[in-house]
C-alpha cells in the first residue's frame, strides 16, 4: 500500500505536508461547495433537467463532506478563507452568466472546466494520497466524470446554437484556469503532483469534451490552449 507515496518519501505527518493540505483541501472543499451550489442554479436555469440536477448537486455535497474527513484524518484545517479567492474569479463569472441566463457559459465554466480540472487533479492525487484520502478520491472522480457527461450532452444536443457562446465564454475562463494551476503548483508539489501532469490531464479531458460536443481538431487545439503561457 502507499507505493508511490513511499517511493517519493511522502510524510503525511510533516508541518510541510500539513500546510499545503490546509490550501489543498480547502480549495477542493470550497470547489464541491460552489460546485453543489452552481448544480442548483442550474437546476433552475433548466427546469427540464432539474431532477438530475439536483441529483448532481446533492453528489458535491457528499464530495465536500468526504473530503472534510481527509483533512480532519489528517488533523489539518483547512483554510477555507484561501480557498474562496481561489474560486473568487470562475465564481464571479458564474454568478454573471447565470443572473442573464446564459446557461451555456454557465455549463462550460462548471460542467466542463471545474469537473475537467477536477478530474485531472484526483486523478493526479490518487496515487500519491493517503490510504483514507485514496479511498474518497476514488469514488468522488466517478462521480466527476458523470457531471462532465452531463455537460457534454447537452452542448452536443445545442451545439449550433451554443456554438458561439461556447468560445466566448471559453476565451474568459480558460486563462483563470492556468492562472489558478499556476496559484497551487507549490502547494501540488508538496504533494507530490507535478503542475505539467496537472495541465497535461486538464488538457486531455478538456480536449475530449470539446470533441465529444462537436468541436473540430482544429477548434479544439486553439480552445483547448487559449491563454496558456509559458
Ligand atoms: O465538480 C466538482 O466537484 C469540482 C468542484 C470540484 C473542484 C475541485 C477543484 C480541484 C482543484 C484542485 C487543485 C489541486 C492541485
Ligand atoms: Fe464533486
Ligand atoms: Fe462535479
Ligand atoms: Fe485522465
Amino acid at each position: 500500500m502507499q507505493q508511490l507515496a513511499a517511493e517519493f518519501e511522502i510524510d503525511f505527518n510533516s508541518e510541510t505536508y500539513k500546510d499545503a493540505y490546509s490550501r489543498i483541501n480547502a480549495i477542493v472543499i470550497e470547489g464541491e461547495q460552489e460546485a453543489h451550489e452552481n448544480y442548483i442554479k442550474l437546476a433552475q436555469l433548466l427546469p427540464e433537467s432539474q431532477d438530475e440536477l439536483i441529483r448532481l448537486s446533492k453528489m458535491e455535497s457528499r464530495h465536500k463532506k468526504g473530503f472534510e474527513a481527509c483533512g480532519r484524518n489528517l488533523q489539518v484545517t483547512p483554510d477555507l478563507q484561501f480557498a474562496k479567492k481561489f474560486f473568487l474569479g470562475l465564481h464571479e463569472n458564474f454568478q454573471t452568466a447565470a443572473a442573464a441566463g446564459k446557461v451555456v457559459t454557465c455549463l462550460l465554466i462548471q460542467s466542463l472546466i471545474i469537473e475537467c480540472f477536477a478530474i485531472a487533479a484526483y486523478n493526479i492525487y490518487i496515487p500519491v494520497a493517503d490510504d483514507f484520502a485514496r479511498k474518497i478520491t476514488e469514488g468522488v472522480v466517478k462521480d466527476e466524470y458523470s457531471h462532465l457527461n452531463f455537460g457534454e450532452v447537452w452542448l452536443k444536443e445545442n451545439f449550433t446554437e451554443a456554438k458561439a457562446e461556447l468560445e466566448e465564454a471559453n476565451r474568459q475562463n480558460l486563462p483563470i484556469v492556468w492562472k489558478m494551476l499556476n496559484e497551487v503548483a507549490d502547494d501540488a508539489q508538496v504533494l507530490a503532483m507535478e503542475k505539467e501532469a496537472l495541465v497535461e490531464d486538464f488538457m486531455i479531458q478538456y480536449g475530449e469534451a470539446l470533441s465529444n460536443i462537436g468541436f473540430t481538431t482544429r477548434d479544439i487545439m486553439r480552445l483547448s490552449a487559449y491563454g496558456l503561457t509559458g
